[in-house]
């Protein structure tokens, strides 16, 4: 099936610079090739990240003069509010400047050292969160959701079993809440069915433990099990999310990625005296309770944009151009997670480069390529990005899934961008042999792969310039 039409127009361009190849590679080489440290003005199409990179509707750009920036009580805090209890059904809304001060005000408030919290798959801010609180944090997606071949509808799934097992060992007392990622970023954009939040619901409920989302990409989520779950094609995206969260006890959100802004997000939650305590930290580190660190015309764009999001023209179109990328690049032989998750394509990188492995990061080393050959620039979600020593044998301990991803931001790009991203791919895959691999020289000691310099290594492990990989 072909993808339906762009269900929008265009009404204001952004023109892109071509950068020559010279140039990006010596961008890359200066960057440490650590494509975060690249000016964005080299790069053609910049998948980096769905997240706070979307075009915002002229309805939301008419909602930014409508702010009220008055510190208390601004108007646009009510139409925020009101949104979010609508779509979510959550009592107390407490706005934040992004998901990750959302994740970090709800775990400093309620994970204690020592306990832990399982998720179907943590992405690398909250993994880092909770592991700020000296806590634990524990994958338990199913299977299924760790093989990039296998074709499941709803790969995002966390399987019940593993987590009834985990709560029984380690006591609910060691584990303040459970979340569930929708849609799994780090399994590939994949989703999370009614039918498993009901299951982890009970489990949750036997053990006295509370639910929470991370809602970043809920109406992607919601439209898949429009399309996939028996039983809810005829209901509308807002009656299958309003299900979907009544199963929760709240949810953190980034509205960078389903809110269609460039900044902002929130905290859902109905339990009071969790939301009181929210309440004071977030006046101490952030802001007051009606802006929390954004500013009134911000939370009025978000409040457009979340009613816009669950338009099913919109979502048929969005997801569809995440599919038809994929397809491109599948009917080529590229190998790629499958299904194509809601807002990324992810190449698995173990085929891509069977030659290269994890201890030379062959993630990192596709993305530079592509940017350096073709100025696309994609992420890596492998051994850079959650790569770790293990504290107690000092061993190297590296992710399951090693995949680059092409995230595609919303309502940005057209179909004839994705078909050049696509040649491009294509084009790489037929030589991955040119590609070498890495090794790291700077890291930090948290979410490293933001701020790594690398260098490139030579066949026997030694230091080579770029030019000759
Ligand atoms: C992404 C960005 C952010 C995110 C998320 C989930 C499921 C919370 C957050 C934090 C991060 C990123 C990664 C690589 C390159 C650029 C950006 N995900 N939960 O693209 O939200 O960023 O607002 O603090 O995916 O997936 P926030």
């Amino acid at each position: 099936m072909r993808l339906p039409a762009e269900p929008f127009r265009i009404k204001v361009v952004e023109p892109l610079r071509r950068v020559s190849r010279a140039e990006r590679e010596r961008l890359i080489l200066e960057a440490g090739l650590n494509i975060f440290a690249v000016p964005a003005d080299s790069i053609y199409v910049d998948l980096l990240t769905d997240s706070g990179t979307s075009a915002m509707s002229d309805r939301q750009w008419a909602g930014l003069m409508l702010g009220d920036e008055s510190y208390a009580g601004s108007r646009n805090f009510f139409h925020f509010q009101d949104t979010i209890r609508e779509i979510f059904g959550y009592r107390h809304v407490i706005p934040t400047h992004q998901g990750r001060m959302a994740e970090n005000l709800l775990f400093s408030t309620v994970v204690k050292p020592g306990d832990v919290v399982p998720n179907n798959i943590h992405f690398d801010t909250t993994r880092a969160n909770v592991e700020h609180q000296n806590a634990e944090a524990v994958d338990l997606v199913i299977d299924e959701g760790l093989d990039p071949a296998t074709l499941h509808d709803f790969k995002g799934n966390l399987d019940p079993r593993k987590l009834g097992a985990l709560l029984k060992e380690r006591g609910r007392d060691k584990v303040p809440l459970v979340m569930i990622t929708v849609t799994n970023n780090s399994g590939g954009g994949q989703p999370v069915s009614i039918a498993n939040v009901r299951a982890v619901r009970e489990v949750c409920d036997r053990h006295g433990v509370p639910l929470f989302f991370d809602a970043c990409r809920f109406a992607e989520n919601c439209w898949f099990i429009k399309q996939r779950e028996p039983g809810w094609a005829d209901r509308s995206i807002p009656e299958i999310a309003r299900e979907l969260f009544s199963y929760g006890d709240g949810c953190t959100m980034s509205a960078k990625k389903d809110g269609l802004v460039n900044i902002g997000g929130f905290l859902a939650l109905n339990n009071q005296e969790w939301a009181e305590r929210i309440t004071n930290l977030l006046i101490l580190v952030e802001g007051f309770s009606t802006y929390g660190g954004l500013a009134g015309r911000d939370l009025e764009a978000i409040s457009i944009g979340l009613r816009e999001v669950l338009d099913e023209d919109y979502l048929a179109f969005r997801t569809g151009q995440v599919q038809h990328l994929g397809e491109l690049l599948e009917d080529a032989g590229v190998p790629i997670v499958k299904p194509v998750g809601g807002h990324a394509v992810y190449l698995d990188v173990r085929r891509f480069m069977p030659h290269m492995p994890q201890s030379q990061y062959p993630g990192q080393a596709l993305v530079v390529a592509l940017y350096r050959d073709y100025g696309i620039r994609a992420v890596e979600v492998g051994s850079l990005m959650f790569g770790h020593r293990d504290p107690e044998s000092g061993e190297m301990v590296y992710p399951k899934l090693e995949l680059v991803r092409l995230a595609v931001p919303r309502r940005v790009y057209t179909t004839e961008h994705m078909r050049y991203v696509a040649e491009s791919v294509i084009e790489l895959h037929r030589s991955p042999e040119r590609i070498r691999g890495l090794r790291i020289t700077h890291e930090a000691p948290t979410l490293r792969h933001y701020t790594a310099r690398l260098e490139v290594l030579d066949a026997a492990g030694a230091r080579t310039a770029l030019q000759r990989a």
